[in-house]
């Protein structure tokens, strides 16, 4: 069985991840905060990824990386530079010195939040980031690129969506991505024999959808779930108006927001306070 890395396994994506791959491989959850939720094998080990000498102590001898650890959302720039600036250049040159080829990066609809809802984007098309925090998942993207090119190196680039059972508002009926879809792309990240560098959008099989996931489709996935059949209850509770600038944009709020609440938010001294 192969022994996974999974950094910022705390958070929500983390846990729902950690839920559905439990039992298929031997998972490292590590993180700064403490995990809520514990599944049977899964070994615990707290790290500072900001620090070199954490990721070096986090990626020995694993068979792959999933790279979940970071801010994730819309901040104050010291906390986006130190977490996923510096963080993700540690997990990667970690993963180098280490010799651990395989690497998933969770990047984020946000690194091409300011195109339009009207568009349908492909995994080809310029990075057009909504925030700090995109541009953060455009360095993690363009890192990965190095890191192949350079030293070949096998980066699976997955833009994720909103991952959640159920969509929560009308935005997220176009970039739901179910837990068990995640689970899905997130096997092939880990488990395809050809991977180079590829960028791939991490949605359910959304009517709604933005993208033309078809690269997806092309390694292998066949997502399951679609946010349609929730469209009619959220359309109607979902009140007209809001921002013009976020409701013209792929990326919502964060097209125009300079902070977002954080859903799991670092320690205060690691925020630079
Ligand atoms: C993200 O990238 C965030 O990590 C997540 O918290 C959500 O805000 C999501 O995007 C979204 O766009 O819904």
């Amino acid at each position: 069985m192969k022994t996974i890395l999974i950094t910022g396994a705390a958070g929500d994506v983390g846990t729902h991840l950690r839920r559905e791959l439990a039992g298929k491989y031997q998972i490292r959850a590590s993180d700064l905060r403490d995990l809520k939720e514990k599944f049977r094998g899964q070994k615990f080990v707290r790290a500072d990824i900001s620090k070199m000498s954490d990721a070096l102590r986090i990626t020995r001898g694993v068979d792959a990386i999933v790279h979940l650890g970071g801010y994730s959302v819309e901040g104050p720039w010291e906390g986006i530079l130190n977490a996923n600036i510096v963080g993700c250049y540690n997990v990667f040159e970690a993963a180098r010195r280490n010799g651990v080829k395989r690497i998933l990066f969770p990047t984020s609809n946000h690194a091409t939040g300011f195109y339009r809802r009207d568009q349908t984007i492909d995994h080809r098309v310029y990075p057009r980031p909504d925030s700090r925090y995109g541009v953060s998942k455009v360095f993690g993207e363009a890192l990965g690129s190095l890191y192949a090119d350079k030293y070949g190196m096998e980066i699976f680039c997955m833009r994720i969506g909103n991952v959640n059972p159920v969509p929560i508002d009308k935005r997220r009926l176009s970039i739901l991505f179910t837990p068990r879809d995640m689970a899905q792309l997130a096997t092939i990240g880990i488990e395809h024999p050809d991977i180079r560098f590829e960028i791939v959008y991490g949605v359910s099989k959304n009517r709604r959808s933005w993208y033309d996931n078809s690269n997806a489709y092309r390694l292998g996935y066949r997502p399951q779930d679609d946010s349609e059949k929730w469209a009619a209850d959220i359309v109607a509770r979902e009140k007209p108006g809001g921002d013009p600038v976020a409701e013209l944009h792929q990326g919502g709020v964060f097209c125009v927001a300079e902070d977002i609440p954080n859903p799991a938010p670092l320690p205060k001294k690691k925020r630079g306070k």
